[in-house]
């Protein structure tokens, strides 16, 4: 019960927890840049805290039941069983303790999954072998939309605003990969065929922050690395804006990444190994 009540106490006190982060308390979580991770950082401190007060109550229960009823003599001691109270107890608090973690579990998977009607931006993904393709979806279908293509080495450096609600909708050329930036605690597979998959994002932090492919994709899956650069509103305004006018003046790029990418100078194969190293 002790349990129930800190991991309350934690659940409900959910601003305070970005501080409370900041101040370092984080028990092994990484620093969330996102809307979505933070609200993953409050159920992760609920669920430590209650996994806490449970092991400290279990280790405090048998430290003392190895002093209180410690061998005294030869003696049998007198012989129990069928506690019922007991055993009805320790039936019902574990399955309470599971459904208080499930439920905010549930909570904050619905907060994550959420999409809204009408994203701010709309990011097209495609993950072919070996790089990214990101395309900026204006909506409109009349217009082409500048694409932004990476190949190993080279990788796709995607631009999107601050304090946005970014969509993301996947599909893959190929094989199964795995869109993942470590940054944003968010990675979800991009699956070919009709399964589209999507999800929405906020980033609260600017920053260039590196993103991976996290599904072993093939031969070369470890050179699909790609940058996110989280800028403020104006600056995207501006980037997106010259997009569309080098789109205007060189005509659509192909819509076929592998294309595109073979169409690319790729350059010595050798230097480029030696590419963005850590996070
Ligand atoms: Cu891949």
């Amino acid at each position: 019960m002790a349990a129930l009540a800190a991991a309350a106490l934690l659940l409900t006190a959910g601003c305070d927890a970005r501080e409370a982060y900041e101040n370092s308390f984080s028990l092994g979580f990484p620093d969330p840049v996102t809307e979505e991770g933070a609200n993953i950082y409050d159920l992760w401190l609920g669920s430590v805290a209650a996994a806490a007060a449970v092991g400290v109550f279990v280790l405090g229960l048998i430290l003392w039941a190895c002093v209180r009823y410690r061998k005294r003599s030869e003696e049998l001691p007198r012989q129990v069983r069928y506690n019922l109270p007991i055993e009805v107890l320790y039936t019902v608090v574990p399955l309470v303790v599971v459904s208080v973690l499930f439920y905010y579990t549930a909570v904050s998977q619905n907060f994550v999954n959420e999409e809204s009607d009408d994203p701010d931006v709309t990011i097209q993904v495609i993950g072919f072998q070996w790089n990214w393709q990101f395309v900026h979806d204006d909506g409109d279908a009349e217009t082409a939309d500048p694409r932004i293509t990476g190949i190993p080495g080279q990788p796709a450096e995607l631009v999107i605003p601050v304090d946005s609600k970014v969509r993301f909708e996947q599909t893959s050329n190929d094989v199964i990969h795995s869109f993942y930036v470590p940054k944003f605690l968010f990675k979800r597979d991009v699956i070919p065929g009709n399964q589209r998959n999507s999800f929405e994002i906020t980033v609260r932090e600017e920053g260039r922050y590196i993103g991976r492919c996290a599904e072993l994709c093939g031969e070369k899956h470890d050179r699909m690395n790609f940058y996110v650069n989280v800028v403020s509103q104006e600056e995207y305004d501006s980037y997106l804006a010259e997009q569309y006018e080098r789109v205007e003046q060189q005509g659509d790029f192909a819509s076929n990444p592998e294309e595109q990418a073979a169409s690319a100078n790729l350059g010595n194969e050798d230097e480029l190994m030696n590419e963005e190293g850590e996070e």
